[in-house]
């Protein structure tokens, strides 16, 4: 009996834009569906404004966030969180981790079972991996815009994993699922491997059944953290986040569809003009009742997905915008500082910045706790 209210716990990992939120609540949404109770935990780096924990806030399902620093960083607090989310009744609780995606099996799984002993159920280290990025550690790499250093994490993504689950299979062909898998399984033929779609739900169910049915063996496993190439890699990245506020000169009633898709244009077109990427730039605003909009841009090379559009016009409005770039902090923030100022004029807004932090991974300052001090 004991046994059974244990809670169980997963964490998610993977590449910038994998799918891993995505992933969490088509996960999250399938237990529910059957009966049972899930929980999302949604971590980033970022102090506040974040994306995915509005974004999942949005979606129904049970769900808290950490931010500040990856969940690796701060156990006594995610042991406080995860001890919450039992409490309210969550039987399988979810959580991702932020910036390079790797070091949570030491970090959290190994540190869960040597401290909180068998309080959770620890399921499969999961790595969701998206076919576009496999391209980078395909045997003829395929040009993706993208510093080649980020390979090293990708593949210590997978490497860290317990299950591996090819995501996005609904924007492949049969051909290129078979490639990547192909290509999964030559790289890590002892990785149990699946395949699925969190966006049409085409095979979760599946996956939730492995999941739920298997246990992580939490055994360290040598992924190079911190290494040369993780810190390489690392020091490729910057985040940024912003949350502004718009408001309309004459206080008319306007598409912010239209606005909020001319920042992304103006972003994507600033970060191309300074050679820069962004593996993961994400907007989110919420209307009215349940109104929002949320979408994503993966790479300036792609299109951008929209998750969910505006069905109302409004004349003011707070946007989070959120952008995990391939470029320094000064250019993304150049690149966004001149959407917004396009965006502003075109559409006749007035925009206050009521909150932004912007940092490379690995610059001196991150990480002073906030503190004035030069450390
Ligand atoms: N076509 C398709 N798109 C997907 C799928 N899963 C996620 N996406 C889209 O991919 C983009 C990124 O998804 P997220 O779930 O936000 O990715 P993430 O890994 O959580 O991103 P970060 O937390 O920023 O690293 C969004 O536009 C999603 O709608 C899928 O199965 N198929
Ligand atoms: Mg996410």
């Amino acid at each position: 009996m004991q046994n059974m209210s244990k809670a169980k716990y997963m964490v998610v990992s993977g590449f910038l834009g994998a799918g891993k939120t995505t992933s969490m609540l088509a996960f999250a949404r399938c237990i529910d569906s059957r009966g049972g109770k899930a929980a999302i935990l949604a971590n980033d780096l970022g102090a506040a404004n974040i994306v995915d924990a509005d974004f999942t806030a949005e979606s129904g399902v049970l769900s808290t966030s950490i931010a500040g620093d990856c969940i690796c960083y701060q156990h006594e607090n995610l042991v406080d969180k995860l001890r919450r989310l039992a409490s309210c009744g969550a039987g399988v609780i979810f959580s991702d981790i932020p910036g390079c995606g790797i070091g949570a099996l030491d970090h959290v799984y190994l540190q869960l079972a040597e401290k909180e002993g068998d309080e959770f159920e620890l399921l499969p280290f999961t790595c969701i991996v998206d076919p576009e990025r496999l391209k980078m550690l395909m045997p003829e790499p395929e040009e993706l815009n993208l510093p080649s250093e980020l390979r090293f994490l990708l593949d210590a993504q997978m490497r860290e994993a317990e299950l591996i689950v090819l995501n996005k299979t609904d924007a492949i062909g049969p051909e290129q699922r078979e490639k990547c898998l192909g290509l999964i399984r030559t790289l890590f033929p002892d990785t149990p491997l699946m395949s699925m779609s969190a966006k049409t739900g085409e095979g979760v169910g599946a996956v939730a059944d492995y999941i739920l049915s298997h246990r992580s063996a939490a055994e360290h496993r040598e992924i190079g953290y911190g290494s040369e190439a993780f810190i390489a890699a690392e020091s490729r990245l910057s985040w940024y986040n912003r949350r502004v506020y718009f408001e309309r000169r004459d206080s008319a009633n306007i598409d912010f569809n239209a606005v909020l898709t001319d920042i992304f244009e103006g972003i994507r077109a600033g970060l191309k003009a300074a050679g820069g990427n962004v593996p993961h730039l994400k907007i989110f605003a919420a209307g009215e009742g349940p109104d929002y909009f949320k979408a994503s841009l993966t790479g300036v090379d792609y299109g951008v997905e929209y998750d969910r559009l505006f069905d109302g016009r409004y004349t003011a409005l707070s946007v989070i915008i959120n952008a995990r770039a391939a470029a320094g902090a000064e250019a993304m923030g150049a690149a966004a500082d001149g959407a917004l100022d396009a965006a502003a004029e075109k559409h006749g807004l007035r925009v206050r910045t009521f909150f932004l932090e912007s940092f490379g991974m690995t610059e001196e300052g991150r990480g002073n706790g906030g503190k004035a001090s030069r450390f």
